[in-house]
Protein backbone atom coordinates (compact mmCIF):
# COMPACT_ATOMS: atom_id res chain seq x y z
CA UNK A 1 0.00 0.00 0.00
CA UNK A 2 1.36 3.70 -0.83
CA UNK A 3 2.08 5.88 2.07
CA UNK A 4 0.61 9.27 1.46
CA UNK A 5 2.31 12.47 3.28
CA UNK A 6 -0.39 14.44 2.18
CA UNK A 7 1.41 18.19 2.86
CA UNK A 8 4.09 18.52 3.18
CA UNK A 9 6.70 17.11 5.86
CA UNK A 10 9.81 18.75 7.01
CA UNK A 11 12.42 16.79 5.04
CA UNK A 12 13.67 14.71 7.76
CA UNK A 13 10.11 12.96 8.38
CA UNK A 14 10.06 12.10 4.81
CA UNK A 15 13.45 10.43 4.44
CA UNK A 16 13.01 8.77 7.98
CA UNK A 17 9.70 7.33 6.72
CA UNK A 18 11.20 6.28 3.59
CA UNK A 19 13.80 4.56 5.65
CA UNK A 20 11.36 2.08 6.76
CA UNK A 21 11.39 -0.13 3.89
CA UNK A 22 11.07 -0.77 -0.06
CA UNK A 23 7.44 0.65 -0.22
CA UNK A 24 6.44 3.33 -2.56
CA UNK A 25 5.66 6.74 -1.12
CA UNK A 26 3.54 9.28 -2.52
CA UNK A 27 4.69 13.12 -2.12
CA UNK A 28 1.89 15.36 -2.73
CA UNK A 29 0.65 13.38 -6.19
CA UNK A 30 4.18 12.10 -6.85
CA UNK A 31 4.50 8.33 -6.40
CA UNK A 32 8.18 7.12 -5.61
CA UNK A 33 9.78 3.75 -5.09
CA UNK A 34 11.78 4.43 -1.68
CA UNK A 35 14.89 2.44 -2.14
CA UNK A 36 16.73 1.26 1.48
CA UNK A 37 20.70 1.43 1.03
CA UNK A 38 20.47 5.55 2.15
CA UNK A 39 23.11 6.23 -0.39
CA UNK A 40 20.39 6.05 -2.97
CA UNK A 41 17.48 7.35 -1.27
CA UNK A 42 18.11 11.18 -2.69
CA UNK A 43 18.10 9.58 -6.55
CA UNK A 44 14.65 7.92 -5.23
CA UNK A 45 12.96 11.28 -5.76
CA UNK A 46 12.09 13.31 -8.49
CA UNK A 47 13.58 16.75 -9.10
CA UNK A 48 10.46 18.50 -8.46
CA UNK A 49 9.71 17.24 -5.12
CA UNK A 50 13.63 17.69 -3.84
CA UNK A 51 12.96 21.01 -4.79
CA UNK A 52 9.82 21.71 -2.97
CA UNK A 53 11.78 19.52 -0.03
CA UNK A 54 14.32 22.12 -0.03
CA UNK A 55 12.35 25.67 -0.55
CA UNK A 56 10.57 23.93 2.91
CA UNK A 57 13.49 23.52 4.40
CA UNK A 58 14.64 26.90 3.53
CA UNK A 59 11.95 28.42 4.93
CA UNK A 60 12.12 26.62 8.10
CA UNK A 61 15.65 27.68 8.64
CA UNK A 62 15.38 30.76 7.55
CA UNK A 63 13.17 31.45 10.79
CA UNK A 64 16.75 31.52 13.18
CA UNK A 65 19.14 33.18 10.51
CA UNK A 66 19.14 35.04 7.09
CA UNK A 67 17.24 38.56 6.51
CA UNK A 68 15.41 38.93 10.39
CA UNK A 69 12.75 41.42 10.54
CA UNK A 70 14.97 44.44 12.32
CA UNK A 71 13.19 46.49 14.35
CA UNK A 72 14.17 49.32 11.74
CA UNK A 73 11.42 47.78 9.88
CA UNK A 74 8.77 47.58 12.29
CA UNK A 75 9.60 51.83 12.51
CA UNK A 76 9.82 52.16 9.36
CA UNK A 77 6.18 49.88 8.32
CA UNK A 78 3.77 52.95 9.73
CA UNK A 79 0.50 53.49 9.40
CA UNK A 80 1.23 56.51 7.40
CA UNK A 81 3.55 54.48 4.95
CA UNK A 82 1.17 51.35 4.48
CA UNK A 83 -1.65 54.11 3.77
CA UNK A 84 0.69 55.67 0.83
CA UNK A 85 1.22 52.29 -0.54
CA UNK A 86 -2.38 52.02 -0.71
CA UNK A 87 -3.39 54.97 -2.06
CA UNK A 88 0.15 55.50 -4.81
CA UNK A 89 0.10 51.49 -5.35
CA UNK A 90 3.63 51.94 -5.13
CA UNK A 91 6.47 52.86 -2.06
CA UNK A 92 10.33 53.03 -2.32
CA UNK A 93 12.03 51.05 0.47
CA UNK A 94 15.16 52.54 1.27
CA UNK A 95 18.15 50.17 2.90
CA UNK A 96 15.91 47.07 2.74
CA UNK A 97 19.21 45.02 2.85
CA UNK A 98 22.14 46.15 4.00
CA UNK A 99 25.54 46.43 2.37
CA UNK A 100 26.55 42.92 3.01
CA UNK A 101 23.29 41.19 2.43
CA UNK A 102 22.94 42.74 -0.93
CA UNK A 103 26.50 42.50 -2.10
CA UNK A 104 25.90 38.52 -1.26
CA UNK A 105 22.93 38.56 -2.59
CA UNK A 106 24.61 40.36 -5.91
CA UNK A 107 27.51 37.79 -5.52
CA UNK A 108 25.10 35.09 -6.06
CA UNK A 109 23.08 36.26 -8.53
CA UNK A 110 25.96 36.99 -10.53
CA UNK A 111 27.39 33.61 -10.24
CA UNK A 112 23.67 31.99 -10.84
CA UNK A 113 23.00 33.70 -13.70
CA UNK A 114 26.17 32.89 -15.65
CA UNK A 115 25.93 28.99 -15.44
CA UNK A 116 24.95 27.56 -18.89
CA UNK A 117 21.94 26.31 -17.85
CA UNK A 118 20.14 29.43 -16.98
CA UNK A 119 22.09 31.07 -19.78
CA UNK A 120 20.15 28.84 -22.18
CA UNK A 121 16.90 29.40 -20.07
CA UNK A 122 16.79 33.24 -20.35
CA UNK A 123 17.15 33.15 -24.25
CA UNK A 124 14.90 30.42 -25.03
CA UNK A 125 12.31 32.28 -22.79
CA UNK A 126 12.73 35.32 -24.84
CA UNK A 127 12.51 33.67 -27.90
CA UNK A 128 9.19 32.10 -26.42
CA UNK A 129 7.99 35.48 -26.01
CA UNK A 130 9.01 36.38 -29.51
CA UNK A 131 8.36 33.98 -31.62
CA UNK A 132 6.35 31.41 -29.56
CA UNK A 133 6.87 27.80 -27.77
CA UNK A 134 7.90 26.08 -31.16
CA UNK A 135 10.57 27.80 -32.04
CA UNK A 136 12.00 28.11 -28.31
CA UNK A 137 11.98 24.31 -28.37
CA UNK A 138 13.57 24.19 -32.00
CA UNK A 139 16.79 26.11 -30.58
CA UNK A 140 18.81 23.57 -28.48
CA UNK A 141 21.40 25.38 -27.92
CA UNK A 142 22.98 29.41 -26.69
CA UNK A 143 24.53 30.14 -30.20
CA UNK A 144 21.01 28.86 -31.55
CA UNK A 145 19.14 31.47 -29.58
CA UNK A 146 21.51 33.98 -29.99
CA UNK A 147 21.68 33.81 -33.48
CA UNK A 148 17.85 33.56 -33.64
CA UNK A 149 18.14 36.68 -31.08
CA UNK A 150 20.27 38.94 -33.19
CA UNK A 151 18.29 40.58 -35.52
CA UNK A 152 15.90 41.92 -32.82
CA UNK A 153 18.61 42.73 -30.96
CA UNK A 154 20.05 44.87 -33.28
CA UNK A 155 16.91 47.37 -33.98
CA UNK A 156 16.77 47.52 -30.10
CA UNK A 157 13.56 45.05 -29.54
CA UNK A 158 14.66 43.13 -27.04
CA UNK A 159 13.63 45.10 -23.41
CA UNK A 160 15.52 42.50 -21.32
CA UNK A 161 16.81 39.03 -20.93
CA UNK A 162 14.42 37.33 -18.55
CA UNK A 163 15.57 34.71 -15.47
CA UNK A 164 12.62 32.80 -13.52
CA UNK A 165 13.16 31.30 -10.34
CA UNK A 166 16.96 31.36 -9.42
CA UNK A 167 16.31 31.01 -5.97
CA UNK A 168 15.12 27.10 -6.95
CA UNK A 169 19.08 26.80 -8.16
CA UNK A 170 20.55 28.49 -4.85
CA UNK A 171 20.38 27.74 -1.21
CA UNK A 172 21.72 31.42 -0.70
CA UNK A 173 18.78 33.25 -2.82
CA UNK A 174 15.58 30.91 -1.51
CA UNK A 175 16.92 32.31 1.87
CA UNK A 176 16.67 35.72 0.97
CA UNK A 177 13.55 34.87 -1.00
CA UNK A 178 11.54 33.20 1.71
CA UNK A 179 13.03 35.55 4.38
CA UNK A 180 11.17 36.78 7.23
CA UNK A 181 12.57 40.46 6.53
CA UNK A 182 10.57 40.21 3.00
CA UNK A 183 7.38 38.42 4.38
CA UNK A 184 6.91 41.08 6.47
CA UNK A 185 7.52 43.85 4.20
CA UNK A 186 4.90 42.13 1.44
CA UNK A 187 2.29 40.62 4.27
CA UNK A 188 2.38 44.28 6.28
CA UNK A 189 1.81 45.87 2.75
CA UNK A 190 -0.78 43.99 1.38
CA UNK A 191 -2.83 43.89 4.60
CA UNK A 192 -3.01 39.91 4.90
CA UNK A 193 -1.79 37.45 7.77
CA UNK A 194 0.54 35.67 5.45
CA UNK A 195 1.97 35.67 1.65
CA UNK A 196 3.46 32.66 -0.36
CA UNK A 197 6.17 33.48 -2.12
CA UNK A 198 5.19 33.00 -6.13
CA UNK A 199 8.33 33.43 -8.05
CA UNK A 200 11.67 35.55 -8.58
CA UNK A 201 12.40 36.85 -11.39
CA UNK A 202 15.86 38.06 -12.44
CA UNK A 203 15.29 41.26 -15.21
CA UNK A 204 18.89 41.89 -17.20
CA UNK A 205 19.04 44.96 -19.82
CA UNK A 206 21.93 44.95 -21.34
CA UNK A 207 23.12 47.89 -23.45
CA UNK A 208 21.00 48.88 -26.33
CA UNK A 209 17.92 46.53 -24.76
CA UNK A 210 14.69 48.56 -25.46
CA UNK A 211 11.97 49.91 -22.85
CA UNK A 212 10.01 47.70 -20.68
CA UNK A 213 6.25 48.06 -21.81
CA UNK A 214 3.82 49.06 -19.47
CA UNK A 215 1.94 46.24 -17.81
CA UNK A 216 0.86 45.77 -14.23
CA UNK A 217 1.43 42.36 -12.73
CA UNK A 218 -1.56 40.13 -11.85
CA UNK A 219 -1.89 40.87 -15.42
CA UNK A 220 0.50 38.13 -16.01
CA UNK A 221 0.15 35.80 -12.80
CA UNK A 222 -2.09 32.96 -12.73
CA UNK A 223 -3.97 34.17 -9.29
CA UNK A 224 -7.69 35.09 -8.93
CA UNK A 225 -6.76 38.09 -6.29
CA UNK A 226 -5.69 41.31 -5.86
CA UNK A 227 -3.58 40.28 -3.05
CA UNK A 228 -0.06 40.80 -5.08
CA UNK A 229 3.19 42.50 -4.30
CA UNK A 230 6.10 42.38 -6.32
CA UNK A 231 9.69 43.86 -4.68
CA UNK A 232 11.90 44.99 -7.19
CA UNK A 233 15.68 44.84 -6.50
CA UNK A 234 18.12 47.11 -8.07
CA UNK A 235 21.64 45.18 -8.10
CA UNK A 236 23.22 48.01 -10.30
CA UNK A 237 23.10 51.16 -9.56
CA UNK A 238 21.30 53.13 -11.49
CA UNK A 239 21.48 57.23 -12.23
CA UNK A 240 18.96 59.88 -12.38
CA UNK A 241 18.04 58.98 -16.38
CA UNK A 242 18.68 55.47 -16.00
CA UNK A 243 16.28 52.56 -15.93
CA UNK A 244 14.51 52.12 -12.33
CA UNK A 245 10.93 51.71 -12.67
CA UNK A 246 8.09 54.27 -13.51
CA UNK A 247 4.78 54.32 -11.80
CA UNK A 248 1.06 55.55 -12.78
CA UNK A 249 0.20 56.64 -9.24
CA UNK A 250 -3.00 55.31 -8.46
CA UNK A 251 -3.21 52.97 -11.35
CA UNK A 252 -3.73 50.32 -9.21
CA UNK A 253 -7.31 51.18 -8.06
CA UNK A 254 -8.67 52.47 -11.17
CA UNK A 255 -11.69 49.75 -11.54
CA UNK A 256 -13.33 52.26 -14.04
CA UNK A 257 -10.52 51.65 -16.89
CA UNK A 258 -11.46 47.49 -16.92
CA UNK A 259 -14.99 48.00 -16.16
CA UNK A 260 -15.66 51.21 -18.57
CA UNK A 261 -12.54 51.22 -20.62
CA UNK A 262 -10.67 50.05 -23.47
CA UNK A 263 -7.79 48.19 -22.34
CA UNK A 264 -5.74 49.32 -25.58
CA UNK A 265 -6.85 52.59 -25.68
CA UNK A 266 -3.99 55.33 -25.43
CA UNK A 267 -3.46 55.89 -21.38
CA UNK A 268 -0.97 59.01 -21.85
CA UNK A 269 -2.50 61.59 -19.22
CA UNK A 270 -4.90 59.45 -17.20
CA UNK A 271 -1.99 59.04 -14.52
CA UNK A 272 0.44 61.29 -12.98
CA UNK A 273 3.78 59.51 -13.27
CA UNK A 274 6.44 58.83 -10.47
CA UNK A 275 9.84 58.63 -11.81
CA UNK A 276 12.05 56.05 -9.31
CA UNK A 277 15.32 57.96 -10.60
CA UNK A 278 18.69 57.01 -8.32
CA UNK A 279 19.21 54.36 -6.94
CA UNK A 280 21.23 52.04 -5.18
CA UNK A 281 21.29 48.32 -4.87
CA UNK A 282 20.49 47.63 -1.33
CA UNK A 283 17.41 50.06 -1.60
CA UNK A 284 13.96 48.84 -3.16
CA UNK A 285 10.81 49.51 -4.74
CA UNK A 286 7.67 47.90 -4.00
CA UNK A 287 4.73 47.97 -6.18
CA UNK A 288 1.09 46.51 -6.17
CA UNK A 289 -0.33 43.92 -8.74
CA UNK A 290 -2.27 45.78 -10.51
CA UNK A 291 -0.34 48.77 -10.64
CA UNK A 292 0.58 49.87 -13.95
CA UNK A 293 4.83 50.34 -14.39
CA UNK A 294 7.37 50.71 -17.28
CA UNK A 295 11.34 51.58 -17.56
CA UNK A 296 13.53 52.92 -20.33
CA UNK A 297 15.93 51.04 -22.28
CA UNK A 298 19.37 51.43 -22.06
CA UNK A 299 21.58 53.13 -24.24
CA UNK A 300 24.20 51.18 -26.59
CA UNK A 301 26.86 52.78 -24.82
CA UNK A 302 25.75 51.11 -21.46
CA UNK A 303 25.77 50.00 -18.21
CA UNK A 304 24.05 46.68 -17.59
CA UNK A 305 21.24 47.48 -15.50
CA UNK A 306 20.14 44.32 -13.49
CA UNK A 307 16.95 44.17 -10.66
CA UNK A 308 15.82 40.70 -8.90
CA UNK A 309 12.47 41.07 -8.32
CA UNK A 310 10.24 38.75 -6.19
CA UNK A 311 6.94 38.31 -6.29
CA UNK A 312 4.62 37.43 -3.51
CA UNK A 313 0.54 36.27 -2.87
CA UNK A 314 -1.55 36.34 -0.41
CA UNK A 315 -1.76 32.76 1.20
CA UNK A 316 -5.32 31.54 0.44
CA UNK A 317 -5.35 33.14 -2.94
CA UNK A 318 -6.82 30.67 -5.87
CA UNK A 319 -5.79 29.94 -9.60
CA UNK A 320 -7.60 31.51 -12.32
CA UNK A 321 -10.55 29.27 -13.65
CA UNK A 322 -10.46 29.52 -17.45
CA UNK A 323 -7.81 28.75 -20.12
CA UNK A 324 -6.40 31.97 -19.71
CA UNK A 325 -4.23 30.13 -16.70
CA UNK A 326 -1.90 28.82 -19.35
CA UNK A 327 -1.76 31.01 -22.30
CA UNK A 328 0.53 33.97 -20.67
CA UNK A 329 3.67 35.01 -20.92
CA UNK A 330 5.14 33.63 -17.55
CA UNK A 331 3.23 30.41 -18.12
CA UNK A 332 6.79 28.46 -17.88
CA UNK A 333 7.58 29.88 -14.24
CA UNK A 334 4.47 28.06 -13.07
CA UNK A 335 2.64 25.75 -15.23
CA UNK A 336 4.37 22.83 -13.19
CA UNK A 337 2.50 23.22 -10.07
CA UNK A 338 -0.24 25.25 -11.51
CA UNK A 339 -1.31 21.41 -13.73
CA UNK A 340 -0.47 19.76 -10.72
CA UNK A 341 -3.45 22.15 -8.49
CA UNK A 342 -5.75 22.52 -11.83
CA UNK A 343 -7.79 25.65 -12.63
CA UNK A 344 -9.56 27.36 -9.33
CA UNK A 345 -7.50 25.69 -6.86
CA UNK A 346 -6.53 27.33 -3.76
CA UNK A 347 -3.12 27.27 -4.15
CA UNK A 348 -1.37 25.25 -1.94
CA UNK A 349 1.84 23.88 -3.08
CA UNK A 350 5.08 23.25 -1.70
CA UNK A 351 7.07 25.21 -4.81
CA UNK A 352 4.98 28.49 -3.67
CA UNK A 353 5.72 28.20 -0.15
CA UNK A 354 3.83 29.68 2.65
CA UNK A 355 5.85 32.03 4.56
CA UNK A 356 6.65 32.61 8.34
CA UNK A 357 3.78 35.23 9.78
CA UNK A 358 5.92 38.58 11.02
O1 LIG B 1 12.88 45.83 -14.48
C1 LIG B 1 12.06 46.02 -15.38
O2 LIG B 1 12.25 46.73 -16.35
C2 LIG B 1 10.73 45.35 -15.28
C3 LIG B 1 10.45 44.84 -13.91
C4 LIG B 1 9.03 44.50 -13.69
O3 LIG B 1 8.21 44.56 -14.55
C5 LIG B 1 8.62 44.07 -12.34
O4 LIG B 1 9.45 44.02 -11.43
O5 LIG B 1 7.43 43.77 -12.15
FE1 LIG C 1 6.28 44.07 -13.82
Amino acid sequence: MALSFGALMPLSHVLRGSARGNEPVMFRSHLHTVALRPESRRQSWCSTCLLAMSTAAAVRQTRQCELRVREEDRRKCSAEVMLDFERKGFLRMPEILSPEEVSSVRKTVYAVRSSDECVLQGLRHQIRVQFGAEDARACSDVAACRAKLRGLEKRGQISFLQYFNLHRRSKKLREVATSPRLAFWASRLLGVPRVRLYQDSLFEKRPGDGATDWHSDLGLAPFDTNSFLTIWLPLTSISAKGSSLVYAIGSHRDFALPFHGDMDEDLSGRYKLHRTGVIHPGDATVHHGWTLHSSTGVPRAGPLRLAWTLGFVADGARLLRKGELWDCEDAVSYEDWARELGPGARVDHPMVPLLPEA
